[in-house]
C-alpha cells in the first residue's frame, strides 16, 4: 500500500506538469527585479487580490513577519487570535524579529467580532502601548480550517479606521476559503491593509507566498524581506510553480473540500472518535480520540506502521488534510486503517 499522507496539504510534490512549467521558466535576477517569471506571478497575484502590488516570499511565515514589521515599531501591540499561527507556530517572530507584543484574544473556533475588539482597544494613555494592527487568519489552521465570515471582517474593518488600527490577514488558506463560500479573493482582501497567502499549501506549489499591499507598503516589504536574507536570485523557476499552481488547481480546492466532509463522516462513526463537524468547512480535519482509551503518540505511531500519515494536534487531538495529492479511493483505505487501528483496542 502506498503511503497516505494525511499530515498536512503542504506535503504534496509538484505535478509532471508543474515541474515542465519550472523547467521552461524564463529567469533572471529577482534582487535586481528583472526575473519575468516572479514579476508575472506578483502581478497575476496582486490582480486575484485587487491590491497595487505584491512580492514573492519563500514561506507564510516570513510573509506574516514581513507584514507585522512593516506595520509595526518596536514596543507596539498588535491584536491576534489565541489559536492563530502567528501567535503559536512562529517561534516568537513577532518579538524576537519585531520587537512588538500580542495582545491575545479568544474567539470561537477561531472567529472574534467587531464588538469583542471593542473591549480589547486600549484607550490612549501614556501607560500603554500603540495597538497598530488587528490580525485574522483565515482559514483559521488550529480550529480545523472554519472560514471566518466576510460580514464579521467588514464590522472589523470600521472599527480598526474609527480606531486608526491596520489590519492584516493570515490567508495562508484564503483560497479555501474563497472556493468554500464562492467569494472573490479580492472581495475579502479589499478589507486588509496587507495580506499573505501561500501557494505551497492546497494549491500544490513545492515553496512560495506571497504578500500584497499597495505600492509603498510592497516598498517596504521588499527592503525587510532582504533584511530577512530573503531577497532570491533566479527564482522564476520556482515562481513558475506558483502561476502553473494558481491557474490549474485553485477551483479543484472544492474536491478537497467534499473528501475532507468525506473523511470526517466515515471517521466520525468509529467508536472513540468524535469530529465538531461544523468546523469541518474547507480541507483540514481535527479528530478528538479522547475517548478512544489511546494516546496521541499511540495513534499517530499505530496509524504510521499502516502508513497512514497524521499529525498530533493537541493533547487529545490529530489531524488529517486532504490535498491533491490523495483522491477518495485513498481516503477509503485510510478509513479502514482507523477502523483496525481503533476498533483492535476494543
Ligand atoms: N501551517 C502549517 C503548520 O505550521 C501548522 C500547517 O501544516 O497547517 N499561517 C497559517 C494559518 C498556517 O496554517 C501556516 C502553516 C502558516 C501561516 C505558515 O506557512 P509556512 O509553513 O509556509 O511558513
Amino acid at each position: 500500500m502506498k503511503i497516505i499522507d494525511l499530515r498536512s496539504d503542504t506535503v504534496t510534490k509538484p505535478s509532471p506538469a508543474m515541474r515542465k512549467a519550472m523547467a521552461s521558466a524564463v529567469v533572471g535576477d529577482d534582487v535586481f527585479e528583472d526575473d519575468p517569471t516572479v514579476v508575472k506571478l506578483e502581478a497575476m497575484t496582486a490582480e486575484i487580490l485587487g491590491k497595487e502590488k505584491a512580492l514573492f516570499v519563500p514561506s507564510g511565515t516570513m510573509g506574516n513577519e514581513v507584514c507585522i514589521k512593516v506595520l509595526t515599531k518596536p514596543g507596539d501591540e498588535i491584536i491576534v487570535e489565541e489559536g492563530s499561527h502567528i501567535y503559536n507556530n512562529e517561534v516568537g517572530a513577532p518579538a524576537a524579529l519585531s520587537g512588538i507584543q500580542l495582545h491575545v484574544i479568544k474567539g470561537v473556533k477561531g472567529i472574534f467580532t467587531a464588538e469583542q475588539i471593542e473591549d480589547e482597544i486600549r484607550t490612549p494613555d501614556v501607560h500603554h502601548p500603540n495597538v497598530t494592527v488587528i490580525s485574522v487568519e483565515n482559514t483559521h489552521t488550529q480550529s480545523g480550517g472554519t472560514v471566518f465570515p466576510l460580514s464579521e471582517v467588514k464590522k472589523i474593518k470600521k472599527l480598526a479606521d474609527r480606531h486608526k488600527i491596520k489590519m492584516h490577514l493570515d490567508g495562508a488558506r484564503l483560497w479555501n476559503a474563497c472556493v468554500a463560500k464562492g467569494i472573490p479573493p479580492k472581495e475579502y482582501a479589499a478589507s486588509f491593509n496587507c495580506l499573505s497567502v501561500c501557494l505551497s499549501k492546497g494549491l500544490g506549489a513545492p515553496i512560495g507566498s506571497l504578500v500584497a499591499g499597495e505600492e509603498d507598503f510592497i516598498f517596504e516589504a521588499r527592503r525587510v524581506r532582504k533584511r530577512l536574507g530573503g531577497g532570491m536570485r533566479q527564482v522564476g523557476i520556482i515562481a513558475a510553480a506558483g502561476i502553473y499552481a494558481l491557474k490549474n488547481n485553485y477551483k479543484r480546492l472544492a474536491e478537497d473540500h467534499q473528501n475532507a466532509k468525506f473523511l470526517a463522516q466515515r471517521l466520525s462513526e468509529i467508536d472513540g472518535l468524535e469530529i465538531d463537524m461544523e468546523t469541518v468547512q474547507t480541507n483540514l480535519v481535527v479528530i478528538d480520540i479522547r475517548n478512544s482509551g489511546l494516546s496521541v503518540p499511540e495513534v499517530v505511531a499505530k496509524l504510521k506502521e499502516k502508513k497512514v500519515l497524521v499529525v498530533p494536534f493537541g493533547k487529545t487531538l490529530i489531524r488529517a488534510v486532504t490535498h491533491l495529492d490523495v483522491n477518495r479511493k485513498d481516503l477509503e483505505k485510510a478509513v479502514e486503517v482507523f477502523k483496525k487501528v481503533f476498533l483492535k483496542n476494543e
